[in-house]
């Protein structure tokens, strides 16, 4: 079915200069791309974006580095977009992301309270929903 998430690469992965190759991934997979915006985030949105972890012992240190640079905003689509990115991006901690992923591949630990994994991708159809509608309000 094909449907549409909502992908970021985070300021780590702008910052070593690998939006490129991130959607170069995307691309290769047969993804395509809706809208594609640099921005720097501001901390009332990524309140809003990251909604299920406001709270948590991370979430301070998680903003101050989602505000550290722009970020890449991306709507891709395709069928199975949302699933099929979370696969491309591996696991959420870089130093056992499987080899192939975009974390795997370009991510390493970083000695920082938060961990920077280059990307995030929408984990549901209602994440994707939401947070499109966060970061594009006119799709
Ligand atoms: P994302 O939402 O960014 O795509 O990543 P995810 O689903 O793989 O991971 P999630 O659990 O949603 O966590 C969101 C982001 O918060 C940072 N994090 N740091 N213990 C920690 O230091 C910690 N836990 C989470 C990561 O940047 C993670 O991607
Ligand atoms: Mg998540």
């Amino acid at each position: 079915m094909t449907e549409r998430t909502l992908i970021l690469v985070k300021p780590d992965g702008v910052e070593r200069g690998m939006s490129g190759q991130i959607l170069a991934r995307i691309e290769a997979k047969g993804y395509t791309l809706v809208a594609v915006e640099l921005r720097t985030a501001s901390a009332e949105l990524l309140a809003q974006h990251y909604e299920e972890h406001v709270g948590k012992p991370f979430y301070e240190s998680l903003v101050e580095f989602m505000v550290s640079g722009p970020v890449l905003a991306v709507v891709a689509e395709g069928d199975r977009v949302i699933e099929g990115f979370r696969s491309l991006a591996g696991a959420t901690d870089p130093t056992v992301a499987a080899p192939g992923t975009i974390r795997g591949d370009l991510g390493r630990q970083w000695p920082t309270k938060v961990i920077q994994n280059l990307v995030h991708g929408s984990d549901s159809p209602d994440s994707a929903a939401r947070e499109i509608g966060i970061w594009f309000p006119s799709l």
